[in-house]
């Protein structure tokens, strides 16, 4: 905007401007996460984009912290980074989502550039992951290292700010479970005995499975918990 367009418009405007400028720019720089779901306990892909280096200089490495309430990620393959997830004992073991125990979590997902990204260039990475059962802000602290320096992108936004922290961490909030009543918070202890809750894990299912295309039609035939079962296992 040049300044006689400012002068014409006025102060006010000006300002409004200025406002939706600093408010449009997060989008497009920053480290930010996107999600293709969001309802609570949905299976989800996160795209993080990286929008630029550290001050101008190059990325080297991204390193992604598991937010508690989330045990196992699923990375995709990256062809410019290694991928490395990180895992750290619980403190009790608790029961995954096939019915086996685990005694350790995902704690980290770790991109390591074979090559690196270049400040002026923007780079995006995946990770399938089953969303908590709790709605709310998730959020994904996540350290961005360059060649020189490095940029932590760790704050949190209050609720309700007017402007968001100089390095927030990527996040996004965590909606009503889909088929609600409750489902998000049972369906760890008495899944089997609610038909609610296994009605909505069904959908969860066919969502899985409408990717895979012929899956829907067979899963059509299968009823209740074989269902449920088999749409967890193939997450
Ligand atoms: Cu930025």
């Amino acid at each position: 905007m040049s300044r006689r367009t400012l002068a014409r418009i006025g102060a006010p405007a000006a300002a409004a401007a200025a406002v939706t400028l600093l408010v449009a720019a997060p989008a497009s720089a920053h480290v930010t996460v996107t999600p293709t779901e969001t309802a609570a306990g949905a299976y989800s892909v996160l795209t993080f984009s990286v929008g630029h280096g550290c001050e101008g200089s190059p990325t080297k490495k991204v390193t992604i912290q598991v937010p508690e309430g989330i045990n196992t990620v699923t990375p995709t393959r990256q062809p410019f980074y290694d991928v490395e997830v990180t895992k750290e004992k619980l403190d009790e073991p608790i029961k995954d989502a096939h019915g086996n125990e685990l005694t350790e979590r995902d704690a980290t997902v770790v991109y390591t550039a074979k090559t690196p990204l270049p400040d002026g260039q923007r780079d995006a990475f995946e990770v399938s992951l089953q969303l908590p059962e709790e709605e709310g802000t998730l959020a994904f602290p996540t350290i961005q290292t360059c060649e020189k320096g490095e940029t932590a992108w760790i704050e949190e936004t209050p609720e309700g700010a007017s402007e968001e922290p100089e390095s927030p961490a990527p996040a996004f909030e965590v909606t009503a479970a889909e088929g609600g009543d409750g489902h998000g918070a049972s369906a760890s202890s008495d899944e089997k005995a609610e038909p609610a809750a296994a009605q909505s894990e069904k959908s969860d299912g066919d969502n899985l499975w409408g990717g895979v295309g012929a899956g829907a039609g067979i899963l059509g035939l299968i009823a209740g918990s074989t269902a449920l079962a088999l749409g967890r296992r193939k997450a």
